[in-house]
């Protein structure tokens, strides 16, 4: 992967692969929804998810499962900017999930150093012209539609070409608006406008995302395509909390592939599992456990 000049202040600098924990703050999340949508029971489950390691956390206030409602920017706003807020005062980065630029505005005035932006710039293209103002990070993440629609939009050729060809369109959208190349993140967009077995390819040819020259985000956490893999006799999906050993699994291909992070809901057994990648590297590189290929911008600062 190419080596980045530079990296937005405040995001932690890794050799191995960084965890995000995610909190939703929305009554509707497909995997937590309600679970932590007041401010008290988001910052709690944040330190929480700090406390078991991770390395950022991701607070959101929409839900983008599929055929969901959206909230109004002012409902969406009111449910992340405290928790960020109250965060930030924590020893932990913290982004946000959002597609919106008012709630980038707000949410990197509170603190956040990185917007996670599921539409990549295509929702709210203004977003771009916030994170470059405040000089964050952005990840840019593979979409094709909103979640009442996308999947009539899980249509492609070559899955891996065209999202790979996508995200370097929104890029290249973020770099005119002014972002700094160096703070730019992709992700795949698991789920999101693909089918299980577009899911299942990228995360085969994940290196070949990585030709972008940006650092790769992937997040497979309860999806519901391991739902569907590890079906029970009857066809009945996994349920989404009995995921996680799945969803380990997949931390440590992606790890071993050079990932840059993932996006987790549990954070203890994908640090593990990114430690112990980390200690196998360094075995085979004759080390003692010393990670030998430092990835993207966290291991290049
Ligand atoms: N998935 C969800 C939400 N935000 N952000 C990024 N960068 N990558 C993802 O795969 C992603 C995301 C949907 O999952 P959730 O509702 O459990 O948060």
């Amino acid at each position: 992967m190419s080596s980045r000049a530079t990296w937005a202040a405040g995001l932690p600098s890794l050799s191995r692969p960084l965890v995000m924990g995610v909190v939703n703050v929305t009554p509707d999340s497909f995997s937590d929804g309600g679970h932590y949508d007041t401010t008290d029971a988001a910052i709690a489950h944040a330190l929480d998810l700090r406390d078991q390691g991770a390395d950022l956390l991701d607070i959101g206030g929409e839900s983008t499962r599929p055929g969901a409602t959206r909230p109004l920017v002012a409902e969406e706003m009111e449910r992340v900017v405290p928790v960020i807020r109250a965060l930030a005062l924590e020893d932990v980065a913290v982004s946000v999930d959002t597609m919106r630029h008012e709630v980038a505005r707000a949410a990197l005035e509170s603190g956040a150093v990185l917007v996670n932006d599921v539409s990549g710039g295509l929702a709210d293209p203004r977003i771009l012209d916030v994170v470059a103002e405040a000089g964050a990070a952005y990840v840019a993440m593979h979409w094709r539609g909103h979640s009442a629609t996308m999947s009539r939009h899980a249509a492609y050729d070559d899955v891996l070409g065209e999202v790979r060809a996508e995200l370097s369109q929104r890029l290249e959208a973020a770099v005119a608006a002014g972002v700094a190349p160096g703070r730019l993140v992709v992700d795949p967009g698991l789920g999101f406008a693909k089918t299980a077995e577009h899911n299942w390819e990228l995360l085969q040819r994940l290196p070949e995302l990585e030709e972008l020259g940006a650092p790769v985000l992937v997040g497979s956490s309860r999806k519901s395509f391991l739902g569907s893999l590890l079906a029970g006799p009857d066809g009945t999906p996994r349920p989404v909390l009995d995921r996680e050993a799945a969803n380990v699994a997949l931390t440590t291909i992606a790890a071993i592939q050079g990932v840059w992070g993932v996006r987790v809901h549990e954070v203890r057994g994908s640090l593990d599992a990114i430690t112990v990648v980390d200690r196998w590297q360094g075995a085979q590189a004759g080390g003692e456990g010393v990670s030998v290929s430092p990835r993207g911008p966290a291991g290049s600062v």
